[in-house]
């Protein structure tokens, strides 16, 4: 499906992670990869899981940085003259936001932070790779259901999620003339790094899997699958939109039984 394509995943922590799910799949289906790591803290994990996956392409970027983006790309470009396209796999808010009250704990700086990593960050990849884009590449990135419905602590990350869900639209408004296509996967919650501080995350688990239709929660593999159809060719007229992989959770308003 991915054959002769060349990808940059962002947002590998650990093998927990929705990327390293997303970058299996892409390289079972073909794909030549890169990886962006955030800081040294994190090559450790990534250095073996790379390794499996056929790669040695690891780049230092912080999202939070114009000069962090731009030096990225430009050590891409040695080893790559162009390539088809990334996935963006970022999200953070400091953790006082997403623990109590929306009204109470959200604050300016936080929010500023949250929407500045969670989703300008796409803005400034988008923008910054679009000189080495191939005709016909493909950009990902993934949200989540707080983005339209409320839930406990998930608090300013819905926020920014609305917005990255608006970013993902108005990116593919924008570049759809030079033949690059813009989608985020919605994916159920999984336990990964980012949840793990998560207070009764576990519970939260519990009840999705009460509610989702499938009776279940989702694994890494199965957005993995879906990210590496959506940047593949067999997606070439899906551009813009906000595809669930959440067991069907988001279509249940109660359980079935
Ligand atoms: P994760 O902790 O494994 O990944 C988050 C990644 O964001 C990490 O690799 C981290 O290094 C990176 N990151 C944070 N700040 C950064 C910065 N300034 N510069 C560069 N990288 C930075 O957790 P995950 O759950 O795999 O999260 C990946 C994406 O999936 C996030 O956008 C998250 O919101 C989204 N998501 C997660 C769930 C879930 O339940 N886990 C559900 C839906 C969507
Ligand atoms: O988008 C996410 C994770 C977002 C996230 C998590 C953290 C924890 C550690 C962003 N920033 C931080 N900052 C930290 O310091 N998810 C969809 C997973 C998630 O996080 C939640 C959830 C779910 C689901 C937080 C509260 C409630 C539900």
């Amino acid at each position: 499906m991915l054959k002769g394509k060349k990808f940059l995943i962002t947002g590998v922590a650990n093998k927990f992670s929705i990327a390293t799910g997303i970058a299996k799949a892409m390289h079972n289906n073909g794909a030549e990869l890169a990886f962006a790591y955030q800081n040294e803290r994190l090559l450790r994990n990534l250095k073996p899981i790379a390794e499996s996956l056929d790669s040695n392409m690891l780049i230092e970027c912080d999202v939070s940085s114009d000069q962090s983006i731009e030096q990225m790309f430009t050590k891409l470009k040695e080893s790559w003259d162009s390539f088809d396209g990334f996935v963006h796999s970022i999200g953070f808010a400091p953790s006082d936001q997403l623990e109590g009250d929306f009204t109470e704990v959200t604050t300016r700086e936080g929010f500023k932070i949250a929407h500045d990593i969670s989703s300008y960050s796409l803005t400034a990849l988008a923008k910054a790779a679009l000189p080495y884009l191939n005709n016909d590449s493909a950009i990902l990135t993934l949200t989540y259901l707080g983005s339209i419905q409320t839930l406990p602590n998930y608090n300013v990350m819905g926020l920014a999620k609305a917005s990255l869900e608006a970013n993902t639209r108005f990116l593919a408004a924008s570049l759809g003339d030079k033949g690059i296509r813009v989608n985020a996967i919605s994916a159920g919650p999984i336990k990964t790094l980012a949840a793990s501080g998560v207070k009764n995350f576990r519970s939260m688990l519990e009840n999705y899997a009460e509610k989702a239709p499938l009776g279940r929660t989702v694994t890494t593999e199965e957005v993995g699958n879906v990210a590496a159809f959506l940047c593949s060719n067999l997606a070439s007229g899906i551009t813009g939109e906000i595809t669930f992989v959440d067991a069907g959770f988001n279509i249940a308003a109660l359980p079935v039984k």
